[in-house]
């Protein structure tokens, strides 16, 4: 019979062979006449299967709420400082991106796998914090630069709201919502933050909507797809920081000799 020559690559994900182009088997005309969103898209993108409209939606909140947060934070800093060097939107988007980690918006990743693991082993918030603590590891998910326990971030609150509407379970965000309890007794500013909510769900929409096996699950914890979804939707704020500069003319940034501490 035929000896096929072996591949050099191999994917499962999309197919442009046929008439239209498929994303998980699904045609492009399908995705168009029944209406599917990008949710729909990243679901049939990054996990391979079509999820429930809850589940998509939740994933378009999270993209929505985590498009932008103003000039100040590290991305868009980043990102301003290029564009008034001159370079062009796929550099200054870059730069910004690059700033995305364990301190900033890339906590989701942590979060989801040191709540879910805390959770699953029945740990109290006190054991979970301070064993955290004993191996000198900040609580990924927890901490904010200007919210607090006073000054709450509206879109954790609206993550959460939406999930005790839509999601039949929330466990993970409960447990992740007693940390905070007990981190907040420490410092008015570990508030449960935005990583730390999106991980904590997503594990609730993982382990609840049925449609991952426990197997799944922990590939997905282990591999790390959630920042993913930070990474996208601050594109979305970063490239309009790019042409906020463009259009302004903005000059060259050049930082403050005040604003430096210079000392031996
Ligand atoms: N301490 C976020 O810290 C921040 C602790 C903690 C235990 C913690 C910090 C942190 C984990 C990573 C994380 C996502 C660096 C944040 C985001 C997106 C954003 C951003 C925006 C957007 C803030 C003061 C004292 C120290 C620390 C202790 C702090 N965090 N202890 N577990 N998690 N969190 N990142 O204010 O005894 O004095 O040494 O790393 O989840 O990035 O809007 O800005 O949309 O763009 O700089 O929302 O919490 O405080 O570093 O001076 O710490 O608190 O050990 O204790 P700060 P520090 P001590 S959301």
């Amino acid at each position: 019979g035929k000896v096929r020559a072996p591949t050099h690559i191999i994917s499962t994900i999309s197919d442009d062979r046929g008439e239209e182009p498929c994303y998980a088997g699904v045609p492009m005309s399908t995705i168009i006449q029944r209406g599917y969103g990008v949710g729909d898209v990243i679901s049939l993108l990054w996990f391979k299967r079509s999820l429930p409209r809850y589940c998509t939606q939740f994933i378009e909140i999270c993209i929505m709420l985590c498009a932008d947060h103003g000039p100040c934070v590290s991305g868009a800093h980043n990102t301003i400082v290029t564009a008034r060097a001159g370079k062009d939107l796929v550099s200054s988007l870059v730069s910004g991106l690059l700033t995305i980690g364990p301190r900033f918006g890339g906590a989701i990743d942590d979060a989801a796998r040191y709540f879910k693991d805390a959770c699953d082993r029945g740990l109290t918030p006190y054991e979970f914090v301070e064993g955290m603590k004993k191996e000198g590891i900040r609580v990924p998910g927890i901490g904010h630069r200007i919210k607090s326990r006073d000054n709450r971030d509206k879109r954790v609150q609206l993550l959460q709201q939406y999930a005790h509407t839509h999601f039949p379970s929330v466990k993970y965000m409960e447990y992740a919502v007693q940390v905070e309890t007990y981190t907040l007794s420490k410092a008015n500013n570990l508030v449960l933050n935005v990583d730390g909510a999106i991980g904590s769900l997503f594990l609730d929409l993982l382990a609840g909507s049925g449609m991952f096996s426990k197997q799944e699950i922990d590939e997905i914890i282990q591999i790390g797809y959630l920042n993913g979804l930070f990474v996208l939707a601050r594109s979305i704020g970063l490239i309009g920081h790019t042409f906020d500069q463009k259009r302004l003319k903005q000059p060259l940034y050049r930082h403050p000799w005040e604003d430096v501490l210079y000392t031996k």
